[in-house]
């Protein structure tokens, strides 16, 4: 009886709140290799992720893991995916009536080394928008993270090109969308926790 009660008072009040929105999937190209291999080592989908450009689909992996790369590719290779042969085009699946607002990616740099550099150009197209975003390479040659923000995207999938810079290879370690998740799964997840939590109470 209180379960259903604390439940409905769970539904009535639930509201979306903004903050990072995992994607459902993200289907591109596998990376490739060099000096090392830059494949997409975690990805859970369909494709073989030990041969390069297999199509990857249906899944996560390295670009939605959470692992950050704080140093360049060639002191941790296994945290990007990297390209040079193809400009990955990245397509991001969402459950429809997200909002995103804010994009982030972490690519590596290099000034050059190795046929590394900072990204030239990101287009992002979603829905009817479409637009190509310069990126900015500075003197240092770390690992960078750009962000693109005031979106507003309602669409259920986005799809970023990555071009090259002044060099051919393109290493990306991880992209984060910021905004506000669909209205069911934000309601899913504050019920689950909510149902989590009586769990815990009434089994102390
Ligand atoms: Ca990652
Ligand atoms: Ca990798
Ligand atoms: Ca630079």
């Amino acid at each position: 009886m209180r379960k259903r009660l604390l439940l409905t008072m769970v539904l009535a009040g639930t509201a979306a709140a903004s903050g990072q929105v995992m994607p459902l999937s993200y289907d591109m190209l596998n990376g490739e290799t060099g000096s090392f291999t830059y494949w997409d080592d975690s990805y859970n989908g369909t494709g073989n992720t030990t041969q390069s450009l297999s199509p990857l689909s249906g899944g996560l992996g390295d670009l939605t893991d959470g692992i950050i790369a704080t140093t360049n590719w060639d002191i941790t290779p296994s945290p990007y995916v990297g390209w040079w042969t193809v400009e990955p085009a990245i397509t991001f699946h969402f459950n429809p009536g997200t909002i995103i607002d804010t994009i982030v990616i972490h690519a590596d740099d290099s000034n050059g080394r190795g046929g590394v550099s900072t990204p030239g150009s990101v287009r992002v197209q979603a829905g009817a928008f479409d637009a190509v975003y310069a990126i900015p390479d500075g003197a240092s040659g770390d690992p960078i993270t750009f962000s693109i923000s005031d979106l507003a995207l309602a669409s259920d999938t986005i799809t970023l090109t990555v071009y090259d810079g002044t060099h051919p290879w393109v290493f990306l370690s991880e992209v984060e969308f910021y905004g506000v998740p669909a209205p069911g799964t934000a309601g899913l997840l504050v019920i689950g926790s909510v149902l989590g939590r009586c769990r815990r109470r009434w089994n102390s």
